[in-house]
């Protein structure tokens, strides 16, 4: 049994469904120099914003606008959190300023104020895939030291006006992603870096993690300062690494690509660098710049709980090497299709137990309370508009009622059978809205379908899909009826 009180809900970012990129005193983001793409052609990163460039990001599905309404549908839903981050360009537009935004500060005031009205807790991402553009443009993103300053700031001024609003926070977003080199648009998000114009990307990498490390950690630090009831997690992404087969040179690379999860996890639960990657700084001759004021500061700062996004595992085979410049699903020359697996249309593989198996590595490494803040998969879907107007579900998403309720079933028995300390479930992207990878609308993974594609038409408007009721009865039933059986 899922704990009482167990937080059921959905998870957005500002960036993907806010829209309205240039009001309210916003500054640019890095989201909002990247193209459209899609499954087979790469989103793009250009010098500032192009005229007649596709940028997705600068009109999300206009939630800046529509929260109120896409609220009403959650609550319908039964949430009793919802996941979505503060666009930090809105509260400092350029990212250096030393006054907030007011105009930026008070939307995030009138939509959490609306989602409390509803029941429904506000769980906030500070930085999600989306940094001023400013602080790449005079600092180089983060292989600034002077990041580390900035970002506090940023998250101060969060803490201190929202505390009373927003007790659950996570300070980046899927913080190991940017060790993906196989795309560009990895580090750029993450830490607005672009790596192949680094002399050793390798080492810029580990540089620009070690001061988010220290940022992260000083945020931590600086919430319970506000309030020591705030609870602030890692947010990491969770897709393991199978040995293919059992012979041990497998083992042994899988065991090794896991450390480019636990490298990040270590740090932000143990306050302190892992064995391993220090030898490995060592061996590399990469003398990085880490005071003792800084390691200081991660033994002091860390988290409360693991935040993570789970979507697919991965596998290795040793004696693979596989071309990786066309996919966006290997990020890694070693990774094969795993032969007992099926995938989605983005190759992304599916794999339920993969979700336990996630779970039951964190708790037996930290046994710390753990989120699922994301998790979900993406489906082309067509709107049925005869099925509308009948008063029906837009579409019936019965793939993704089994892929949840797979998930969910798996979630469950980590919990009832391994005793993981669960806190709540996210679903990915609640609503439809646009692909991060991607930039595509067509990459669709709501409970709510939007009426927006990627040709530019569609009205924007929001219809239930099957799976709108499915999650409804899940959530009524704590978890008990998934209703696939
Ligand atoms: P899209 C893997 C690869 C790319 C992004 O992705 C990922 C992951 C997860 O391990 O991250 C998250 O939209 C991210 C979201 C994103 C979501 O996955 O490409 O936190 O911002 O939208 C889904 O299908």
């Amino acid at each position: 049994m899922l704990r009482d009180g167990f937080l059921w809900g959905g998870a957005v970012a500002a960036h993907q469904v806010e829209g309205a990129f240039d009001e309210g005193g916003r500054g640019l983001s890095v989201a909002d120099v990247m193209t459209a793409g899609s499954a087979t052609e790469p989103r793009r990163i250009t010098d500032g914003v192009l005229t007649g460039e596709r940028y997705p990001n600068h009109k999300g599905i206009d939630f800046y606008h529509r929260y109120e309404e896409d609220l009403d549908l959650f609550a319908e839903m039964g949430f009793t959190c919802l996941r979505t981050s503060i666009s930090w360009s809105r509260i400092f537009p350029e990212g250096d300023e030393a006054e907030p935004c007011e105009e930026g500060l008070a939307f995030y005031d009138r939509l959490f104020d609306a989602m409390l009205a509803r029941g429904i807790e506000p769980v906030v991402t500070l930085s999600h895939f989306e940094m001023p553009l400013g602080l790449v443009r005079r600092y180089g993103g983060w292989t600034d030291r002077r990041l580390i300053d900035l970002f506090l700031r940023f998250a101060e001024t969060c803490f201190a006006r929202y505390a009373p609003k927003v007790r659950w926070w996570m300070t980046f977003n899927e913080i190991n992603n940017q060790f993906n080199t196989a795309n560009p648009i990895f580090a750029w998000t993450n830490s607005g870096v672009v790596l192949s114009e680094h002399d050793d990307p390798e080492r810029t990498m580990y540089q620009v993690a070690h001061y988010q490390f220290v940022a992260s950690a000083l945020a931590v630090a600086a919430a319970h300062r506000v309030d020591p009831g705030l609870k602030v997690g890692c947010m990491v992404a969770a897709d393991f690494t199978y040995p293919y087969s059992c012979n041990p040179s497998d083992v042994l690379m899988a065991q090794d690509a896991c450390h480019s999860t636990y490298f990040f996890t270590d740090v932000m639960c143990r306050g302190a660098y892992p064995h391993y990657a220090r030898r490995r700084f060592e061996r590399e001759g990469w003398e990085l710049d880490v005071t003792g004021d800084d390691l200081a500061a991660l033994a002091a700062g860390t988290v409360d709980y693991i935040g993570f996004s789970y979507y697919m595992s991965n596998t290795v085979r040793f004696d693979h090497v596989g071309d990786i410049s066309e996919s966006t699903a290997h990020s890694d020359e070693h990774m094969v299709d795993n032969p007992y697996l099926p995938q989605s249309d983005w190759g992304w593989t599916i794999d339920p137990q993969g979700l336990r198996y996630a779970l039951r590595c964190f708790d037996e490494r930290y046994g710390l309370p753990q989120f699922v803040v994301e998790n979900g998969i993406g489906l082309f879907e067509e709107l049925d508009r005869d099925a509308v107007e009948a008063g029906g579900w837009a579409v019936e998403d019965d793939e993704r009622i089994e892929f949840l309720a797979g998930h969910i079933r798996e979630m469950e028995q980590a919990v009832d059978v391994d005793g993981v300390d669960l806190v709540g479930y996210t679903p990915w992207g609640c609503i439809d809205l646009v692909s991060f990878t991607t930039g595509e609308y067509a990459k669709r993974y709501g409970f709510v379908y939007v009426d927006t594609n990627d040709d530019g038409s569609g009205t924007g408007d929001r219809f239930k899909k099957k799976s709108f009721d499915w999650f409804k009865r899940v959530i009524a039933t704590n978890g008990a009826d998934l209703g696939d059986r």
